[in-house]
Protein backbone atom coordinates (compact mmCIF):
# COMPACT_ATOMS: atom_id res chain seq x y z
CA UNK A 1 0.00 0.00 0.00
CA UNK A 2 1.16 3.36 -0.57
CA UNK A 3 -0.36 5.83 0.92
CA UNK A 4 -0.50 9.45 -0.46
CA UNK A 5 -2.68 12.94 0.55
CA UNK A 6 -4.19 15.02 -2.63
CA UNK A 7 -5.16 18.67 -1.92
CA UNK A 8 -8.33 18.91 -2.90
CA UNK A 9 -11.83 20.46 -1.82
CA UNK A 10 -13.54 20.21 0.40
CA UNK A 11 -10.94 18.61 2.50
CA UNK A 12 -7.51 16.88 1.19
CA UNK A 13 -7.96 12.89 0.67
CA UNK A 14 -5.57 10.19 1.59
CA UNK A 15 -6.01 7.65 -1.01
CA UNK A 16 -4.31 3.92 -1.59
CA UNK A 17 -2.32 4.61 -4.86
CA UNK A 18 -2.93 0.47 -5.34
CA UNK A 19 -6.54 0.90 -4.76
CA UNK A 20 -7.10 3.98 -7.01
CA UNK A 21 -8.00 4.18 -11.00
CA UNK A 22 -7.49 7.29 -13.35
CA UNK A 23 -10.83 7.05 -15.21
CA UNK A 24 -10.51 9.15 -18.18
CA UNK A 25 -14.34 9.95 -19.75
CA UNK A 26 -15.02 10.43 -23.21
CA UNK A 27 -12.19 12.03 -24.47
CA UNK A 28 -13.18 11.01 -28.02
CA UNK A 29 -12.84 12.39 -31.51
CA UNK A 30 -16.73 13.11 -31.50
CA UNK A 31 -16.66 15.47 -28.56
CA UNK A 32 -13.30 17.21 -29.21
CA UNK A 33 -13.16 17.70 -32.74
CA UNK A 34 -15.33 19.82 -35.31
CA UNK A 35 -17.77 17.09 -37.54
CA UNK A 36 -18.61 15.26 -34.59
CA UNK A 37 -21.58 14.57 -31.80
CA UNK A 38 -20.77 17.87 -29.86
CA UNK A 39 -20.37 19.93 -32.75
CA UNK A 40 -23.55 18.21 -34.43
CA UNK A 41 -25.29 19.65 -30.98
CA UNK A 42 -24.14 23.10 -31.53
CA UNK A 43 -20.94 23.34 -29.51
CA UNK A 44 -17.55 24.58 -30.54
CA UNK A 45 -16.09 21.44 -30.11
CA UNK A 46 -12.11 23.43 -29.43
CA UNK A 47 -13.64 24.77 -26.67
CA UNK A 48 -12.71 21.47 -24.88
CA UNK A 49 -9.21 20.80 -26.07
CA UNK A 50 -7.48 22.85 -23.04
CA UNK A 51 -8.08 19.99 -20.99
CA UNK A 52 -5.83 17.83 -23.36
CA UNK A 53 -2.54 18.89 -22.07
CA UNK A 54 -3.13 18.32 -18.76
CA UNK A 55 -4.94 14.99 -19.39
CA UNK A 56 -1.75 13.83 -21.07
CA UNK A 57 0.45 14.76 -18.29
CA UNK A 58 -1.70 13.53 -15.70
CA UNK A 59 -2.34 9.79 -18.08
CA UNK A 60 1.66 9.97 -18.22
CA UNK A 61 2.08 10.50 -14.92
CA UNK A 62 -0.26 7.75 -13.67
CA UNK A 63 1.24 5.04 -16.09
CA UNK A 64 4.50 5.86 -14.25
CA UNK A 65 3.46 5.37 -10.92
CA UNK A 66 1.02 2.05 -12.08
CA UNK A 67 -2.05 3.75 -11.19
CA UNK A 68 -4.44 1.29 -13.16
CA UNK A 69 -5.99 3.30 -15.99
CA UNK A 70 -9.14 2.79 -17.49
CA UNK A 71 -10.98 4.91 -20.23
CA UNK A 72 -14.40 5.07 -21.65
CA UNK A 73 -16.21 6.16 -24.58
CA UNK A 74 -19.80 6.89 -25.48
CA UNK A 75 -21.69 5.42 -28.35
CA UNK A 76 -23.59 2.82 -29.81
CA UNK A 77 -23.83 -0.50 -32.07
CA UNK A 78 -24.20 0.35 -35.84
CA UNK A 79 -27.18 -1.15 -35.84
CA UNK A 80 -28.24 1.12 -33.00
CA UNK A 81 -30.45 -1.46 -30.97
CA UNK A 82 -28.99 0.07 -28.01
CA UNK A 83 -29.40 3.69 -28.50
CA UNK A 84 -32.91 4.47 -26.96
CA UNK A 85 -34.74 6.44 -29.54
CA UNK A 86 -35.71 9.26 -27.11
CA UNK A 87 -31.85 9.74 -26.72
CA UNK A 88 -31.73 10.10 -30.63
CA UNK A 89 -34.35 11.78 -30.99
CA UNK A 90 -33.66 14.90 -28.61
CA UNK A 91 -33.19 18.55 -29.80
CA UNK A 92 -32.51 19.86 -32.65
CA UNK A 93 -29.08 18.80 -34.39
CA UNK A 94 -27.51 19.30 -37.61
CA UNK A 95 -26.79 15.70 -37.48
CA UNK A 96 -28.63 12.65 -35.22
CA UNK A 97 -26.54 9.98 -33.69
CA UNK A 98 -26.09 7.38 -36.42
CA UNK A 99 -25.93 9.90 -39.06
CA UNK A 100 -23.11 10.55 -41.67
CA UNK A 101 -20.41 13.09 -40.69
CA UNK A 102 -17.17 13.91 -41.78
CA UNK A 103 -15.52 11.13 -39.30
CA UNK A 104 -17.81 8.52 -40.18
CA UNK A 105 -21.64 7.69 -38.49
CA UNK A 106 -21.82 10.01 -34.91
CA UNK A 107 -21.30 8.56 -32.09
CA UNK A 108 -21.17 5.37 -33.56
CA UNK A 109 -19.02 2.57 -32.35
CA UNK A 110 -15.71 1.49 -34.60
CA UNK A 111 -16.52 4.88 -36.78
CA UNK A 112 -13.53 7.83 -36.59
CA UNK A 113 -15.34 10.20 -34.55
CA UNK A 114 -16.08 7.13 -32.19
CA UNK A 115 -12.50 6.73 -31.13
CA UNK A 116 -10.11 8.43 -28.14
CA UNK A 117 -8.23 11.38 -29.50
CA UNK A 118 -4.73 10.58 -30.41
CA UNK A 119 -2.70 12.38 -27.80
CA UNK A 120 -4.84 10.25 -24.72
CA UNK A 121 -4.90 6.80 -26.97
CA UNK A 122 -4.96 4.01 -24.56
CA UNK A 123 -2.15 1.17 -24.43
CA UNK A 124 -2.20 -2.14 -24.09
CA UNK A 125 -3.80 -3.26 -21.07
CA UNK A 126 -5.29 -0.12 -20.07
CA UNK A 127 -9.31 -1.25 -20.26
CA UNK A 128 -11.74 0.63 -22.56
CA UNK A 129 -15.52 0.96 -21.74
CA UNK A 130 -18.11 1.09 -23.76
CA UNK A 131 -21.15 2.90 -22.79
CA UNK A 132 -24.35 3.48 -24.51
CA UNK A 133 -25.70 6.07 -21.84
CA UNK A 134 -24.00 8.79 -20.43
CA UNK A 135 -22.70 7.69 -16.73
CA UNK A 136 -19.82 5.10 -17.19
CA UNK A 137 -21.41 1.99 -14.71
CA UNK A 138 -24.89 1.79 -16.84
CA UNK A 139 -25.01 -1.18 -18.82
CA UNK A 140 -21.15 -1.77 -18.89
CA UNK A 141 -18.60 -3.80 -16.81
CA UNK A 142 -17.37 -1.34 -15.58
CA UNK A 143 -18.61 -1.96 -11.75
CA UNK A 144 -17.15 -5.52 -12.03
CA UNK A 145 -13.39 -4.36 -13.15
CA UNK A 146 -13.34 -2.10 -10.19
CA UNK A 147 -14.16 -4.56 -7.75
CA UNK A 148 -11.75 -7.08 -9.54
CA UNK A 149 -8.92 -4.53 -9.05
CA UNK A 150 -9.70 -3.12 -5.73
CA UNK A 151 -10.38 -0.24 -6.40
CA UNK A 152 -11.30 2.25 -4.24
CA UNK A 153 -10.98 6.01 -4.96
CA UNK A 154 -11.58 7.20 -8.57
CA UNK A 155 -9.59 10.24 -10.12
CA UNK A 156 -12.24 11.36 -13.04
CA UNK A 157 -10.92 13.26 -16.03
CA UNK A 158 -12.77 13.72 -18.99
CA UNK A 159 -15.67 15.44 -20.88
CA UNK A 160 -18.34 16.50 -20.32
CA UNK A 161 -18.01 18.29 -16.50
CA UNK A 162 -21.94 18.73 -16.04
CA UNK A 163 -22.71 15.40 -18.58
CA UNK A 164 -20.69 11.83 -18.55
CA UNK A 165 -18.32 13.01 -15.78
CA UNK A 166 -21.25 13.88 -13.49
CA UNK A 167 -23.65 11.09 -14.22
CA UNK A 168 -20.70 8.98 -13.79
CA UNK A 169 -19.40 10.76 -10.14
CA UNK A 170 -22.98 10.48 -9.34
CA UNK A 171 -23.14 6.79 -10.38
CA UNK A 172 -19.55 6.34 -8.72
CA UNK A 173 -20.74 7.79 -5.22
CA UNK A 174 -23.64 5.69 -4.86
CA UNK A 175 -21.81 2.74 -5.52
CA UNK A 176 -19.16 3.49 -2.55
CA UNK A 177 -16.44 4.70 -4.31
CA UNK A 178 -14.57 8.10 -3.60
CA UNK A 179 -14.41 10.43 -6.80
CA UNK A 180 -11.86 13.11 -7.43
CA UNK A 181 -12.56 14.94 -10.51
CA UNK A 182 -10.23 16.91 -11.55
CA UNK A 183 -10.69 20.72 -12.48
CA UNK A 184 -8.17 20.99 -15.44
CA UNK A 185 -8.44 18.22 -17.10
CA UNK A 186 -13.09 18.23 -17.04
CA UNK A 187 -14.42 20.44 -19.34
CA UNK A 188 -17.93 21.62 -20.60
CA UNK A 189 -18.92 23.88 -23.64
CA UNK A 190 -20.36 25.65 -20.83
CA UNK A 191 -18.10 27.09 -19.11
CA UNK A 192 -20.49 27.99 -16.30
CA UNK A 193 -21.75 25.06 -16.54
CA UNK A 194 -18.36 23.31 -15.39
CA UNK A 195 -18.03 26.06 -12.85
CA UNK A 196 -21.22 24.94 -10.97
CA UNK A 197 -20.59 21.26 -11.70
CA UNK A 198 -17.64 21.23 -9.74
CA UNK A 199 -19.53 23.29 -6.63
CA UNK A 200 -21.81 20.45 -6.75
CA UNK A 201 -19.45 17.87 -6.52
CA UNK A 202 -17.95 19.70 -3.52
CA UNK A 203 -21.00 21.31 -1.91
CA UNK A 204 -21.97 20.32 1.28
CA UNK A 205 -19.09 18.89 2.63
CA UNK A 206 -18.62 17.14 -0.48
CA UNK A 207 -21.59 15.55 -1.40
CA UNK A 208 -20.61 13.58 -4.38
CA UNK A 209 -16.71 13.39 -3.80
CA UNK A 210 -13.76 16.09 -3.82
CA UNK A 211 -12.20 18.27 -6.95
CA UNK A 212 -8.38 18.60 -6.87
CA UNK A 213 -6.25 20.58 -9.51
CA UNK A 214 -4.12 18.42 -11.83
CA UNK A 215 -1.08 20.14 -10.15
CA UNK A 216 -2.17 18.58 -6.52
CA UNK A 217 -2.56 15.15 -8.03
CA UNK A 218 1.37 15.24 -9.84
CA UNK A 219 2.41 16.52 -6.79
CA UNK A 220 1.30 13.59 -4.27
CA UNK A 221 1.92 10.88 -6.60
CA UNK A 222 5.16 9.05 -5.99
CA UNK A 223 6.76 9.55 -9.64
CA UNK A 224 9.76 10.12 -7.67
CA UNK A 225 10.44 8.44 -4.44
CA UNK A 226 12.78 5.63 -4.10
CA UNK A 227 10.67 2.25 -3.72
CA UNK A 228 7.83 3.98 -5.18
CA UNK A 229 5.79 1.96 -7.25
CA UNK A 230 7.11 1.08 -10.92
CA UNK A 231 4.92 0.68 -13.92
CA UNK A 232 2.63 -2.01 -13.15
CA UNK A 233 3.47 -2.97 -9.57
CA UNK A 234 0.22 -2.72 -8.17
CA UNK A 235 -0.47 -6.71 -8.07
CA UNK A 236 -4.09 -8.03 -8.96
CA UNK A 237 -4.51 -4.66 -11.36
CA UNK A 238 -1.34 -5.54 -12.89
CA UNK A 239 -2.37 -9.05 -13.94
CA UNK A 240 -5.66 -7.91 -14.78
CA UNK A 241 -4.50 -5.19 -17.38
CA UNK A 242 -2.29 -7.51 -18.96
CA UNK A 243 -4.88 -9.74 -19.30
CA UNK A 244 -7.41 -8.94 -22.56
CA UNK A 245 -10.23 -6.77 -23.05
CA UNK A 246 -13.52 -7.89 -23.89
CA UNK A 247 -15.04 -4.81 -24.44
CA UNK A 248 -17.31 -3.94 -27.30
CA UNK A 249 -15.42 -2.11 -29.09
CA UNK A 250 -14.91 -2.79 -32.90
CA UNK A 251 -12.12 -5.40 -34.04
CA UNK A 252 -9.38 -3.29 -34.37
CA UNK A 253 -10.34 -0.13 -32.20
CA UNK A 254 -8.35 -1.45 -29.27
CA UNK A 255 -5.01 -0.32 -28.59
N1 LIG B 1 -23.49 16.90 -24.87
C1 LIG B 1 -22.64 16.83 -23.86
O1 LIG B 1 -22.28 17.81 -23.22
N2 LIG B 1 -22.12 15.60 -23.51
C2 LIG B 1 -22.48 14.38 -23.98
O2 LIG B 1 -23.42 14.22 -24.76
N3 LIG B 1 -21.71 13.30 -23.59
C3 LIG B 1 -20.65 13.40 -22.69
O3 LIG B 1 -20.63 14.27 -21.83
N4 LIG B 1 -19.65 12.53 -22.84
Amino acid sequence: MVSITIDAQPAPIAVDTEATALLLIDMQRDFLEPGGFGAALGNDATALRTIVEPCRRLLGAARTVGLTVIHTREGHRPDMSDAPPAKVARGAPSRRIGDHGPMGRILIRGEKGHEIIPELAPIAGEPVIDKPGKGAFYQTDLELMLGNLGVATLIVCGVTTEVCVHTTVREANDRGYRCIAVADCCASYFPEFHEVGLRMITAQGGIFGWVAESASVLSALPLAAPGGLAPGDAQLGSALRQAPCHDTAAAGERR
